[in-house]
């Protein structure tokens, strides 16, 4: 467990470790031939799932993610050896082993392959939550290829109309598989929500203590005012979309990650601090891996 020390920025970086480190260990578990189907990284995007999904309230607020998912289950509180479980089609998977990297449903977090088809769920899940009176506020996550999808311009618009408590965090990182932004995407993406009547807002950075607190305000308008909030993080994915489709510029990808939100952070830390967070990295992750063995293969349907 970390120490009690630990302070938050420590804490920050910790947590952006294990979704690298997780997704590292993906990859190579991919690479092995170990994962049935395909999976998609954030690695260099864990900030942002760390800064917004992370200070989510898990007793009330419920979190609908997409193709990308990892970082965001692992910050809303996932457990890890069910999330490995899921990917490597184990018995402990979070659904069974049936869900795969991009079908996850644990708690009040889901996630959703279908791209955009994530958000009318997201939508009538904050309908429910006004319906019943509760205080949480749901959040849904899209990229900016989902900026394509018809279906997002209905759901701002009956999110508008019906006061729904819900946050459109979009992660712009600038390619919609290998197709980049300006062949995509028309005009502003903040903008978007506007005309709607919807607050919004954007910050361009990969630092996570930026991002949290710009987060802190998204989160609190939308649980104060119970109204849609559209939060425009721009981002950068170092990883492949997938799997051996990346036909980015090398020398972009180069001057991104020297934006490493890791990086950032751990200039804020000391050696030994540096050390205990990777080994308490390793010790969960082997713990998780471990858990998986052990469980043995999902039964097969
Ligand atoms: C309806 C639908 N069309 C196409 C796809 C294939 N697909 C999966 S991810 C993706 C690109 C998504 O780009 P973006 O929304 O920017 O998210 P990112 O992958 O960059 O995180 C596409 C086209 C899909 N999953 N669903
Ligand atoms: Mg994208």
């Amino acid at each position: 467990m970390p120490v009690a020390t630990e302070n938050l920025s420590q804490i920050l970086y910790r947590d952006m470790l294990l979704i690298r480190r997780t997704e590292e260990k993906i990859l190579e578990l991919f690479s092995a031939g170990k994962v049935g189907g395909t999976t998609h990284t954030c690695i260099g995007q864990e900030a942002n799932a760390v800064a917004l999904v992370g200070q989510l309230d898990r007793q009330r607020d419920f979190v609908v993610s997409n193709h990308r998912c990892h970082g965001h289950y692992l910050a809303y509180g996932g457990p890890l050896d069910g999330l490995l479980g899921e990917i490597l089609g184990t018995a402990n998977g979070v659904c069974g082993g049936r869900g795969g990297s991009q079908h996850i449903k644990y708690d009040r977090f889901q996630s959703n392959g279908v791209l955009g088809g994530g958000i009318p769920i997201a939508c009538g899940m904050a309908m429910g939550e006004k319906l019943k009176g509760g205080d949480g506020i749901t959040v849904v996550s899209i990229g900016d290829g989902a900026l394509g999808e018809g279906t997002l311009y209905e759901s701002l618009n009956m999110a508008a109309l019906w006061d729904l408590p819900i946050l459109f965090l979009v992660e712009n990182n600038r390619y919609a598989q290998s197709t980049p932004l300006h062949l995509g995407v028309a005009g502003s993406i903040v903008d978007r929500a506007r005309p709607f009547g919807i607050r919004a807002d954007e910050i361009d950075t990969t630092d996570v203590e930026e991002l949290l607190v710009w987060s802190s305000r998204a989160i609190e308008a939308v649980r104060l005012e119970r109204k849609p909030h559209w939060a425009v993080m721009h981002t950068y994915r170092f990883s492949a979309h997938s799997k051996g489709d990346d036909t980015r510029d090398e020398d972009e990808v180069r001057a991104y990650q020297e934006k490493d939100p890791l990086r950032i952070q751990s200039a804020r830390l000391n050696a030994e601090q540096l050390d205990e967070a990777e080994a308490w990295v390793r010790d969960v992750l082997g713990r998780a891996l471990a858990a998986c063995d052990a469980a043995g293969e999902a039964m097969k349907l």
